[in-house]
């Protein structure tokens, strides 16, 4: 890094990580951005004026909050409540809720930074905010999580809207939880307000497809990287990590498309499946019982078996889908990965693969997509939901797909040929960071000093 444009962003990381102790995600993902933005700095002068980029990483608003409930025996419990109002040039403050026990406001802040440059590949006109709680759902009655939903909503509702900011779900968050808090902000505002957030039910201003997108759009996503280079999924073994939302809907649509995924994981460990994976199996286990991984193992018979604590990047696929959590691919899996011939990665998740991993599989010419780009598909159809909801009509599973697919040939296409156009073609990274930034960059110019 020796030009003037590199030298000043790289000022401008050591100063985000000296007001932001302690966030190590936030400074991951804030200098993932700023790595990229050397060429656009030194092509377009007009982004140089200063303050833009320090308002860039510094969110708009941040709200904490105390989330007090009852579990079932009585007992008090007191969690944290999150929202991270990060950036709303392109449109309200737009992105999921996670509820995990490892929530803390520096992991809100990276969801947050990372939405505001995915919503704007989107096209869609929709800002970057994110949410959540410390409270963790494993093992909770129905019941805990309503009452949980419902204490969180009550503070949540005063500073959200369908002009303002429209939450949804993430890890932890899925169709009975968005259930459970548009209730309680329905009945707090006496409003019928379906906009206000997505992953809401069909039946109730739910869009069709919503619980499948993010999934479908991370396969959609590859299989753009692989048309480039003249080959498809067809026949092809995938490695998928997760057992959620995102990675279920992930394993439908690659056998949808004629490939083979072999694996799913959770936080106990991974199940390899030499038949590849039966999903009617893993949604029993996984969506119905809320089970541990291992149970599929036991129940497939012998074809499965569960490795306790292991690395799903262990096992052999041509193609891989991180589809769990932040920070799940190190350098080291990335290494056994390329060994084992993988030509495509997707991310499903946001930001599972280390910047050392990233390194790897692009010195290695592997096709990489980044969640940014890869799992956009997921909000792009939550701005579909809200189209629906302010229009007061619903749309065919056919129609919201087949807007999905066109959504992400065309995050594809903007990105590489954004990677093309500043001397990287092919590097998905340099192609999202750009193109999202820019379009960030230009509405908050437009828009003067706030
Ligand atoms: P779910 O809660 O449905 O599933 C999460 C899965 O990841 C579970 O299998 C869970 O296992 C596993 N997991 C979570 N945390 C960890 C951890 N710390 N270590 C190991 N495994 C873990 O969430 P989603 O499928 O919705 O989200 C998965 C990823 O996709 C996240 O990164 C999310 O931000 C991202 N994403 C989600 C979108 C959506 O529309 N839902 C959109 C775009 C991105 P366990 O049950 O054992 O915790
Ligand atoms: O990370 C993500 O993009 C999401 N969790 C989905 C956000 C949304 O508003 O649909």
């Amino acid at each position: 890094m020796s030009t003037p444009e590199a030298s000043r962003l790289e000022a401008l990381r050591a100063e985000v990580e000296r007001r932001n102790p302690a966030q190590p995600e936030f400074h991951q993902a804030v200098r993932e951005v700023l790595e990229s933005l050397a060429p656009v700095f030194a092509a377009r002068p007009e982004y140089a004026e200063p303050g833009l980029l320090e308002r860039i990483v510094e969110p708009e608003r941040q709200i904490l909050f105390r989330v007090p409930w009852q579990d079932d025996r009585g007992r008090v419990h007191v969690n944290r409540g999150f929202r991270v109002e990060f950036n709303s040039a392109l449109g309200p403050y737009k992105g999921g809720l996670r509820f995990h026990p490892s929530v803390n406001i520096g992991v809100v802040k990276f969801l947050g930074f990372e939405q505001i440059f995915k919503n704007a590949l989107t096209g869609l006109g929709i800002g970057g905010g994110k949410g959540g709680s410390d409270f963790d759902p494993h093992g909770r009655s129905d019941n805990e999580i309503m009452r949980f939903c419902q204490s969180f909503m009550t503070e949540l509702s005063r500073h959200i809207g369908e002009h303002t900011d429209v939450p949804a779900g993430d890890i932890g968050v899925g169709g009975r939880e968005i259930g459970y808090l548009f209730g309680q902000y329905r009945r707090i505002t006496n409003r019928w307000e379906a906009g206000v957030l997505t992953g809401k039910g069909i039946g109730w201003g739910g869009s069709a497809i919503r619980p499948e997108a993010t999934g479908y759009g991370s396969v959609l996503f590859a299989a753009e990287m692989l048309a480039r280079r003249g080959t498809t999924l067809e026949g092809l073994t995938a490695v998928v990590s997760g057992s959620g939302n995102v990675a279920l809907h992930t394993i439908e649509k690659l056998q949808q498309l004629g490939a083979n995924p072999l694996t799913a994981s959770d936080s106990s460990g991974y199940v390899v499946d030499t038949k590849g994976i039966d999903l009617e199996l893993l949604r029993q286990v996984k969506e119905v019982e809320r089970a541990r991984i291992s149970e599929y193992a036991v129940r497939r018979g012998p074809s499965a078996s569960f490795v306790a604590d292991g690395r799903v990047w262990d096992v052999a696929g041509d193609v891989a889908f991180p589809s769990a959590t932040q920070n799940e691919l190190h350098e080291q899996d990335a290494v056994t990965l390329v060994r084992n011939g993988v030509k495509a990665v997707s991310e499903g998740a946001n930001m599972p693969s280390t910047p050392e991993a990233v390194r790897v599989f692009q010195e290695a010419g592997v096709a990489f997509g980044p969640g940014k780009a890869a799992n956009a598909g997921g909000v792009a159809v939550s701005a579909l939901e809200m189209s629906q909801n302010a229009a007061r009509v619903a749309w065919s599973a056919e129609r919201v797909e087949s807007e999905l697919a066109a959504i992400m040939k065309r995050i594809h296409d903007d990105t590489y040929e954004t990677a093309a156009r500043y001397g990287t073609p092919g590097d998905y990274v340099t192609g999202a960071n750009i193109t999202g930034f820019e379009r960030v960059a230009d509405a908050v110019l437009a828009q003067g000093l706030i």
